[in-house]
């Protein structure tokens, strides 16, 4: 069902100030960046390898409001990782399997994800603690 780990997402609280860390450590370019107001994100992907299956990336994530998932976050955990994000290429078939096992899904049905990708999230109760996100990358991605 993954074809890929697509990011690894991080709460901050700036990107102003959390970008020039990742480029300076590793050399990381920021590919892409929008503001996702579903998700209460301001985010930044950083591309870390680019492969036949597809990209992988560090997503920064700055809270567009402090009531949003990553607002509340770093108000009780503090900054850093957020989730993990797994690349399939069929979204639609890998939420039925997992809803077939009984998983918790945040989202019955994928929602706009970056740069016009299909993404759902999966609880983190079920997955260890560990909140998952699924990608189905926008053609080109
Ligand atoms: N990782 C692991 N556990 C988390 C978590 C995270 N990122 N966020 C919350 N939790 C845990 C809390 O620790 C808490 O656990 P306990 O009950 O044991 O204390 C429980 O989940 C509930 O926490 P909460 O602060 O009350 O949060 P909510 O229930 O309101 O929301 C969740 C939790 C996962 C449903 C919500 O964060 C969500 O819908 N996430 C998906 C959307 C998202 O994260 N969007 C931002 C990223 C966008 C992108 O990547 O593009
Ligand atoms: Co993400």
């Amino acid at each position: 069902m993954l074809t890929r780990i697509d990011h690894v997402g991080i709460a901050v609280v700036s990107l102003a100030e959390a970008i020039p860390r990742y480029e300076e450590a590793f050399g990381l370019k920021v590919v892409h960046q929008e503001d996702n107001d579903r998700q209460g994100v301001r985010e930044a992907m950083l591309l870390v390898h680019s492969g036949e299956v597809g990209n992988s990336y560090v997503q920064l994530l700055e809270p567009l409001r402090e009531d949003s998932p990553v607002g509340k976050f770093l108000a009780k955990r503090g900054p850093g990782i957020h989730h993990i994000a797994y690349g399939v290429a069929d979204i639609d078939s890998a939420l039925a399997a997992l809803t077939t096992t009984g998983f918790d899904l945040v989202n019955k049905t994928p929602v706009h994800g970056t740069a016009g990708s299909r993404i759902a999230f999966v609880h983190p109760k079920g997955l260890g603690g560990v909140l998952t996100e699924l990608v189905e990358a926008a053609e080109g991605h």
